[in-house]
């Protein structure tokens, strides 16, 4: 038996006039519109390999020079992009009074997020320097991870833009965040070559270069192989003990721009539904989120999210 769905703005709105506790998990389609592929479908391949295959402890352990090559890649694109209008209208929702106008009645409003691009956090920060809009003393306020309160970007897959050391966090515990293009000279050479490969009419993994470890980047603590700060398959996801409390007291989620097909984030809108809440799924296409859904808005998030809360 089918999941009954509605995509109407009216009666989601409704819902919304006694939400209490709101939350978003969002995924790589919320970039989409900035330019930053997702994962499954087209979009998620690079130099004819597979991302899903490439965001591993494994493909790190046997192939750091790959693998590093495909980070360097990505950190570009993300650098390069810039926030869209999704995640703005996002970001505008952690205002009090903007977030009030539409559910009178919110308490907590927090967007999990699966992607590491930054863009989230650059939406906000641009919010936050916009003199035109008053903050309600909001304004020493960037938000991270704020358990139990409001206006949170949690950022469970971790972040591009962190380096940490490869060795367990017990033996070693180094992280910095580096936003620098090229984080080493080597990946910003071979990332070039690639390029030149490519417009030349090649898009194979061929024009990935050999990096011998030594030349990629170091631990600054102990020495090591360092490694992109990310939550790979088999890894523990970020601030769970946060995001579990926030999931348990929400009455509504927003699914945006999410396959629902990684775990834990996959069963948020499921246990939301599960207790009684609303859940509402914004995508291009039909998802696995839809079987958990009350309402869909099917279309690009960055259009149907301004039209049905801006
Ligand atoms: C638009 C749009 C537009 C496009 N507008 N929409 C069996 C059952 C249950 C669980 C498991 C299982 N077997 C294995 C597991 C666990 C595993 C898992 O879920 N595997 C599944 C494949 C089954 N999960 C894990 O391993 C996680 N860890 C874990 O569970 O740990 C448990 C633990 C607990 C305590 C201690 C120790 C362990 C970790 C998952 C890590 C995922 N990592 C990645 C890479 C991150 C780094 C990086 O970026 O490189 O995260 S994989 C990749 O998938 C990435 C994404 O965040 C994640 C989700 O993908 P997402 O965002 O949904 O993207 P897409 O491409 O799939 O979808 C895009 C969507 O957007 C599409 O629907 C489009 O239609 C849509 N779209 N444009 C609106 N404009
Ligand atoms: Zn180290």
């Amino acid at each position: 038996i089918g999941n009954i769905l509605s995509d109407s703005v009216e009666s989601f709105r409704d819902a919304l006039l006694t939400a209490q506790h709101i939350i978003v998990v969002a995924g790589a389609g919320l970039s989409a519109a900035s330019g930053i592929p997702t994962f499954r479908g087209a979009g998620g391949i690079w130099r004819s390999l597979d991302a899903i295959d490439l965001a591993t402890p494994t493909a790190f352990a046997e192939n750091p020079s790959l693998v590093w090559q495909f980070y360097h890649y990505r950190r570009v694109k993300a650098l390069e992009a810039t926030p869209n209008a999704a995640h703005h209208l996002l970001a505008k929702l952690t205002i009090p009074s903007v977030l009030k106008s539409i559910a009178p009645d919110f308490k907590t409003y927090n967007l999990i997020t699966q992607n590491v691009d930054r863009l989230s956090t650059r939406a906000m920060e641009s919010l936050l320097s916009s003199p035109s809009i008053q903050f309600e003393k909001r304004k020493n306020d960037i938000p991270t991870v704020n358990s139990g309160g409001s206006g949170g970007i949690i950022e469970m897959h971790g972040r591009l833009f962190d380096v940490r050391c490869s060795k367990s966090q017990e033996e070693c515990d180094w992280v910095e965040e580096d936003l620098s293009n090229p984080l080493n000279v080597v990946l910003g050479m071979a990332g070039r070559e690639a390029e030149s490969y490519e417009s030349a009419g090649s898009n194979s993994s061929e024009a990935v270069k050999n990096i011998p470890v030594e030349e990629l980047p170091k631990c600054k603590k102990c020495g090591a192989l360092a490694r992109p700060g990310v939550v790979w398959f088999e890894e523990k996801p970020k601030h769970l003990d946060e995001i579990n409390k926030l999931v348990d007291q929400a009455d509504v989620c927003l699914v945006v721009g999410t396959s629902s097909t990684v775990f834990p984030a996959a069963s948020y809108a499921y246990r939301v539904h599960k207790r009684g809440g609303t859940v509402a799924v914004f995508n291009l296409e039909e998802s696995d989120g839809d079987d958990h859904a009350n309402f869909v808005f099917y279309g690009p998030c960055e259009t149907e999210l301004p039209r049905v809360l801006g």
